[in-house]
């Protein structure tokens, strides 16, 4: 078991600090964003890797102090990251999420678009996948996800992926909230999954999107959300709002987000302030458009946008803020003020994410300690049962002298019966007994 303390496992600080100078040489984002991905996952690897070794260890001992108690359970969490891009309408998550893949994979247009939630995950193959929330009936059987089979479409390229996925997630025309509610919220709680190869969601990560917040059909999506995160718990939220100072819908989009997630997801949210472009940058600072802006002034917007989030969110921190413009970064990827912006977010994103395994590694060390204190606890009660009752020269001794007790015993019983003989044999034959039956004595002893 080595030491009392098991925080050598997991040494977060140092492994980042590396990590931060290691990337800083990978110049393209996208890139950087996949590696610092695969950098976490193979420490969170040989966390898990190191945690199984110590499981292995406690059943072994729980197998020979008769507990069969493991912590099994939380091994198996080793699930994906799943990152869950939320917020108003029409705020642009959509977009950003196209930008991270770096393909036009999601639909997205000038009005509501999305209206079904999507999750986007890594395979070989392309299918799009329909699942449905069962809710919880009792103990044994919680909620879950369940597939609808013969609803999986397998699809050939991107290009098909990309029309058969808008018209399963795009609002149908037909169908609208607020003529006929209940049919549209059946439409609404089909889960959608898409699985495509992809070099970003290779490494582990799920990014779902969910359709944004409105005033008209809160009603209805609210619960659906509910459902869902209740059986696919996310690992961290992006909040997207598009206003620099929240507008009255992205103030309303906050708390209807925090109440349909299981917990308390407020200090795992990042706040991204979408279609900020640099052309606004240069307006607040006077320079003319087509002229070249000094990168720290993009630094200085990014704190008035900032400023100005502040005030409508409780417990805002800077260090969980960025400013993105997907599609400026679309259209000009080489301009030097859209690329400087990008590689902040992406910066910016790479820190949360970090955060979040972080988190995930002291949430594993609060089990390792747990798990090793009981172990130690088992051990000592054996120790001390081992050192004081069951001492191996005491239990021979103590056994030699219950079977030298019992052999006695057995000796004393026969002798009285075998003195009884001679009596009854007489009785029997009408005899009288022999005065000297002693001398025919059973010894035994
Ligand atoms: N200028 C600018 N426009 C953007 C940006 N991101 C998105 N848009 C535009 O904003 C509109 C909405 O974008 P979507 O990505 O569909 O927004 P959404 O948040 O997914 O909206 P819902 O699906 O309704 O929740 C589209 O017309 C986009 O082209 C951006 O970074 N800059
Ligand atoms: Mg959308």
């Amino acid at each position: 078991m080595g030491s009392n303390n098991p925080h050598w496992l997991f040494n977060n600080e140092c492994h980042i600090e590396r990590l931060s100078t290691e990337l800083e040489a990978i110049d393209d984002p996208s890139k950087r964003l996949i590696e610092s991905l695969n950098t976490f996952n193979a420490l969170r690897t040989e966390c898990y890797d190191m945690t199984n070794k110590l499981s292995d260890c406690h059943k072994a001992f729980g197998d020979v102090v008769g507990t069969s108690k493991s912590f099994d359970w939380y091994i198996k969490d080793n699930s994906n990251i799943k990152i869950v891009l939320a917020g108003p309408t029409h705020s642009g998550k959509s977009t950003l999420i196209n930008t991270l893949l770096s393909c036009q994979l999601m639909p997205s247009s000038g009005g509501h678009t999305s209206g079904r939630i999507c999750i986007l995950a890594h395979s070989t193959t392309i299918r799009i996948k329909f699942f449905k929330v069962i809710p919880h009936q009792d103990q044994d059987h919680p909620s879950r996800l369940e597939c609808i089979d013969d609803e999986t479409i397998t699809i050939e390229n991107q290009r098909q992926l990309q029309t058969t996925l808008k018209q399963h997630l795009s609002r149908p025309a037909g169908i609208d909230n607020e003529a006929d509610p209940l049919t549209f919220k059946e439409w609404a709680s089909k889960i959608v999954r898409v699985e495509f190869p992809s070099p970003l969601l290779r490494t582990g990560l799920e990014i779902i999107d969910v359709p944004g917040f409105s005033i008209s059909d809160h009603a209805s999506l609210f619960s659906i959300r509910k459902q869902f995160f209740n059986v696919y718990q996310p690992t961290g939220i992006m909040f997207c709002y598009s206003n620099t100072a929240f507008s009255d819908g992205e103030v309303l989009a906050m708390p209807d987000l925090i109440h349909s997630l299981p917990s308390d997801h407020n200090d795992s949210m990042l706040f991204v302030n979408t279609k900020r472009s640099k052309s606004e940058v240069a307006l607040n600072n006077n320079i003319d458009q087509g002229d070249e802006i000094p990168l720290e002034l993009i630094n200085s917007y990014t704190d008035i946008c900032f400023s100005k989030v502040e005030k409508s969110i409780p417990n805002a921190s800077k260090r969980r803020f960025s400013i993105v413009n997907a599609l400026d970064f679309i259209k000009q990827p080489k301009s030097v003020g859209t690329r400087y912006m990008f590689n902040q977010f992406i910066d910016q994103l790479i820190k949360w994410i970090a955060k979040i395994f972080q988190q995930q590694g002291h949430t594993l060390l609060r089990m390792i300690e747990l798990e090793c204190k009981s172990m130690w606890k088992v051990g000592d009660s054996l120790k001390f049962k081992l050192g004081h009752d069951c001492d191996i020269d005491t239990l021979k001794r103590d056994t030699f002298d219950v079977l030298n007790q019992y052999a006695n015993d057995v000796s004393v019983s026969v002798n009285r019966i075998v003195d009884t003989i001679p009596v009854r044999f007489m009785e029997v034959l009408g005899l009288k007994s022999t005065k000297n039956s002693s001398s025919r004595r059973l010894s035994i002893s």
